[in-house]
């Protein structure tokens, strides 16, 4: 049950006029259907109780997700978007009930200009069908977040997902062009357009990116395309230890002057987490951590010599070998262990913190050095992967052993790890989101001058606080009101 609030609650009378507005098959009050919608990849147990919508709707257009809105605001019930509920954070978990948008039926790819290179699309398409539609013309959409066979790309437009190019081309953010977004009292309005610059005004359009579904909800998404590179490998690169692996990256730019798409860390408890999982092997799977370094380019001689280069810098800052994937399987192969990690890892650990935190690129060993002591104090295992040429770890905190007072113990080791992090300059969460997993810790990393701004935005695009409450912005537990 969800805690009583001062949000309006879903009436039959509420649900006939969603029936109304979506037809009766655009609406379901079906407590199995919901449960499972209610959720994102975040196991259930982790939460103090289980979120439930009270009604799941499945718009088909912009005019569909008007009308709820313009009917939710009147009535102050909670209206909680969400994607495919690949979502790391409770993003799209109901936390105050009400309506639950489902985004799966608006994911249509509405045009693809390749005169202005960019593509619109609704919400609700998956991430990968539009890389696959990009690549058909010629062309690159560079988001590429790990679940991208299954994310939706609202979702990622909602949490700035990351993944695995930002070091070249940045985070989702950086590939949205314009926003479609249905304000809280169910006006329409556009951010942005098919333009490459625009100072006029506020930047709404990166307001709106990563702002959780908490300031309007978004319906259509312009993005931004590159031309595809006509040539690409991935090396492999084991080191003896993580920290040579990790001292290696910003030699690449340096002395190797290369800005690859990638560069991504998996240490060995990651990689065989992986191998387990998939049932496969990488080459010198006992060495204490990988590199994966992407290079790409249109002139295949230019790719051959900075691959060269690069490993032969990498031989000499101590790698153990180099493997150059560079035909279609062996380098599927490498990429499926790399995005299998967090995957094999919830499927082998009951009791885990699954981390995304950013420091600075120059301080990477010392967060690992400081994991490895929390570890120690508190009996648990790490595996330490992801996106390393950008700062990004993701420390996962594993314990092998059930002990009772499991969640005490994490708890802890998560608060003291947060410090470590926020003493060395790094932040709560690059790519996963707040969502409400991460609410409570926002005022060790936000100060109070922040948080009250984020406050009276939030206050300005949703006075009645009924879009996603109980997300990024702190609001008064009681009344559940986003201004309190
Ligand atoms: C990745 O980089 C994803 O693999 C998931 O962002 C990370 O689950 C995780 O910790
Ligand atoms: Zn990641």
């Amino acid at each position: 049950m969800n805690e009583p609030t001062r949000f309006g609650t879903v009436t039959p009378e509420v649900v006939e006029r969603l029936s109304a507005i979506l037809g009766a098959g655009g609406v379901s009050v079906d407590g199995e259907k919901i449960a499972v919608y209610s959720r994102d990849e975040v196991a259930e147990r982790f939460w103090d109780r289980p979120y439930r919508a009270e009604v799941l709707v499945f718009p088909e257009s912009t005019r569909h997700v008007s009308e709820i809105l313009r009917m939710a605001n009147e009535r102050r019930i909670p209206v909680t978007p969400r994607g495919a509920g690949t979502g790391l954070s409770g993003g799209a978990v109901p936390a105050f009930g009400g309506i639950l948008v489902s985004f799966e039926r608006m994911n249509r790819i509405l045009e693809l200009d390749t005169e202005n290179l960019c593509m619109t699309v609704e919400p609700g398409v998956i991430t990968a069908e539009i890389t696959r539609a990009a690549r058909k013309a010629g062309l690159l959409y560079a988001g590429d977040p790990c679940s991208g066979d299954a994310s939706f790309i609202g979702g990622n437009v909602a949490e700035n997902a990351g993944g695995n190019k930002v070091i070249k081309y940045g985070p989702t953010g950086s590939s949205v062009l314009a926003l479609e977004v249905v304000l809280a009292d169910g006006s329409v309005t556009w951010f942005g357009g098919k333009r490459r610059k625009d100072v006029t005004g506020y930047d709404f359009v990166h307001l709106m990116v990563g702002s959780e579904g908490t300031l309007g909800i978004i319906t259509k998404i312009v993005l931004k395309l590159l031309p595809l590179p006509a040539f690409g490998v991935d090396l492999l690169i084991p080191f003896p230890t993580v920290e040579a692996a990790i001292r290696f990256v910003p030699r690449i730019a340096l002395e190797g002057r290369v800005t690859p798409a990638s560069i991504e860390l998996v240490d060995h408890h990651s990689l065989s987490q992986a191998e387990k999982f998939l049932n496969t092997r990488l080459p010198f799977d006992q060495a204490a951590a990988h590199l994966i370094v992407q290079l790409e380019g249109n002139d295949r001689e230019v790719v051959a010599d900075e691959t060269e280069r690069v490993g032969k810098l990498a031989l000499e800052k101590g790698a153990l070998e180099v493997f150059v994937a560079d035909n279609r399987s062996s380098r599927d192969k490498l990429w499926k262990a790399r995005k299998s990690v967090a995957e094999a890892i919830m499927a082998y650990y009951q009791n885990y913190a699954k981390e995304d935190l950013v420091v600075p690129t120059d301080r990477v060993p010392d967060l690992l050095f400081a994991v490895d002591a929390l570890c120690r104090k508190w009996r648990m295992e790490a595996a330490n992967y992801g996106h390393v040429g950008d700062g990004n770890i993701h420390v996962n905190l594993l314990m092998a052993d059930d002990r009772p007072h499991w969640h005490e113990d994490m708890e802890q080791a998560r608060q003291e790890l947060y410090e470590t992090v926020r003493q060395l300059g790094g932040t709560l969460s690059g790519e996963h989101g707040i969502g409400l997993k991460r609410k409570a810790y926002l005022p060790q990393f936000l100060d109070a001058p922040q948080l009250e701004l984020m406050r009276r935005v939030k206050l300005a695009f949703d006075p009645n606080g009924i879009l996603n409450p109980g997300k990024l912005v702190f609001w008064d537990k009681k009344t559940g009101e986003a201004g309190a």
